[in-house]
């Protein structure tokens, strides 16, 4: 299984820096470096104890001219990430350096390395599963500390484990379909394993729902609710935006249509992102401005997770207010009843028809901060079901792995559809072997080569 060939790449990112690395893998990694690299006069990379560090300088092969001052790194197989002999060179950063002592190792022997090899390496080599490989790649691109905190929790193996208990139990009940397909003369086994079956099938998807219930909550903790706040020409709309946010971001006055243009601003309540939007109020209009900016807003709404739709409690509704709420029917909503310190003039029985018991409704006022709290409590039940531990979730963030756990799902009402409708269990056991397999995808445990090769590629280089 092990590679036959030593790899070379240049894995920091290029541009200007105070190191960059260079970096070898592979059986003659060591004899590779000892060809271009003179760490003294005793010393050899070859002869040196694992996991030392030296100082030395690098030499173009053809023309014996210094390449660089370098510190090398010697890491002996198996501890190492390839779990093969590992060089790393440590040399000046910057473009020229790190590439001249590429091309030199090339030139040594080394073969430059695809994007994502030495990952692939590791993953080939048992040092890691592919749902860690993928977590390495989460990590390097992840935009956020919190989306580091989860990939990294990925990279330790917590995803990796569910999955494995989950097929441990499946391989046990496929382990007795196996068993009634060779007796079939016992007819209480068949049953008995029936039994089992859905039982198991059942407390499966049950688990599956749950990575997938906490993997959207995991996705909210991530990017935050994108939440729109809508409603027609002076409620109010933009008070509210420097109420949550506590500072006056957007211009507020008594004019309507103050607000031409959307302003997006991210704040977090009680922990949780949210990403705020503050439309131009939305009316028919005949100014251009305008009409740009109420264009707008409707692509806000389609855009958000969240919408507060915002109405004057002081007044009653109107052709627009009821325009907006049908707009929004469909929307995950909250109905803010603003300016409750002015005098009320809103039919309520009228609102709560057109609601039709749907939405959430608060009474809120900008001057008093009347409502604020019940907003922030509100956003919160409508997004997090459940106590929030997120030391204790596990986060599937990845979307190939969400659609693995969904075909699972799939694969295992097949199963339970099967076992009632009392076909053969020989029958059954195909569906769960499916499930079986789509999980393993996960881990990599049954990934086919394309699927590997795919994944690896998307890799950056040197990694
Ligand atoms: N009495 C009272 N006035 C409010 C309240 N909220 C906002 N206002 C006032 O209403 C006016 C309009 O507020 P804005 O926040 O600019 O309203 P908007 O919805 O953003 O308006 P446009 O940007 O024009 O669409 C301002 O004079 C605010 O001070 C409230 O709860 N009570
Ligand atoms: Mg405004």
């Amino acid at each position: 299984m092990f590679e036959t060939d030593t790899i070379a790449a240049i894995s920091t990112a290029l541009g200007e820096g105070a190191i960059g690395i260079v970096r070898l893998s592979g059986p003659d990694a060591l004899a590779i470096s000892d060809r271009f690299v003179n760490i003294g006069k005793k010393k050899k990379v070859t002869t040196v104890d694992s996991h030392t560090i030296h100082y030395g300088h690098v030499t173009d092969l053809s023309t014996g001219t210094l390449v660089d001052e370098v510190m090398v790194t010697v890491m002996k197989a198996p501890r190492t990430f390839t779990r093969e002999d590992t060089v790393e060179i440590n040399c000046h950063g910057g473009i020229v350096a790190v590439n001249q002592i590429l091309e030199v190792a090339l030139e040594a022997g080394a073969r430059l390395a695809e994007p994502g090899e030495f990952t692939k390496r590791a993953f080939l080599n048992g040092r890691i599963d592919l749902s860690q490989a993928e977590a390495v790649m989460d990590i390097i691109q992840a935009k956020s500390s919190r989306a580091k905190d989860l990939a990294l929790s990925q990279l330790e193996g917590k995803l990796s484990k569910k999955i494995q208990n989950l097929r441990q139990s499946m391989l046990k009940t496929l382990a007795a379909i196996e068993v009634t397909i060779d007796y079939p003369e016992y007819d209480e086994a068949e049953e008995l394993t029936l039994k089992e079956i859905k039982t198991t099938a059942r407390d499966i998807q049950s688990q599956i729902n749950r990575l997938l219930q906490e993997s959207k909550q995991g996705k909210i903790l991530r990017e935050g609710i994108k939440t729109a706040i809508i409603g027609r020409p002076n409620v109010g709309k933009s008070s509210l935006l420097n109420v949550l946010l506590q500072e006056d971001k957007a211009i507020v006055t008594s004019i309507a249509g103050t607000t031409r243009d959307t302003i997006e601003e991210t704040l977090t309540i009680r922990g949780i992102p949210l990403t705020l939007i503050d439309t131009a109020g939305i009316r028919e209009t005949d100014d251009l401005v305008e009409q740009i900016g109420v264009k707008r807003s409707q692509e806000a709404i389609d855009r958000s997770d969240l919408i507060l739709l915002v109405l004057n409690q002081s007044q009653e509704l109107t052709e627009e207010d009821k325009k907006l709420l049908a707009l929004t029917k469909e929307k995950k909503r909250i109905i803010l009843l603003n300016k409750s310190d002015l005098e009320s003039r809103l039919n309520l029985t009228e609102l709560e028809e057109t609601l039709n018991g749907q939405s959430q409704v608060i009474t809120t006022s900008m001057l008093t901060d009347q409502g604020i709290e019940d907003l922030e409590e509100a956003i919160l039940t409508l997004f997090m079901t459940g106590k929030i531990d997120e030391k204790d979730m596990t986060y599937v963030s990845n979307a190939r792995h969400i659609q693995l756990l969904k075909e699972a799902l799939k694969a295992l009402d097949d199963v339970l559809e099967a076992a009632d409708m009392g076909v053969g269990v020989d029958l059954i056991q195909i569906d769960l072997t499916r499930a079986w397999d789509l999980l393993g995808q996960i881990t990599g445990e049954s990934a086919p080569d394309e699927l590997l090769n795919q994944l690896f590629s998307q890799f950056c280089l040197g990694k």
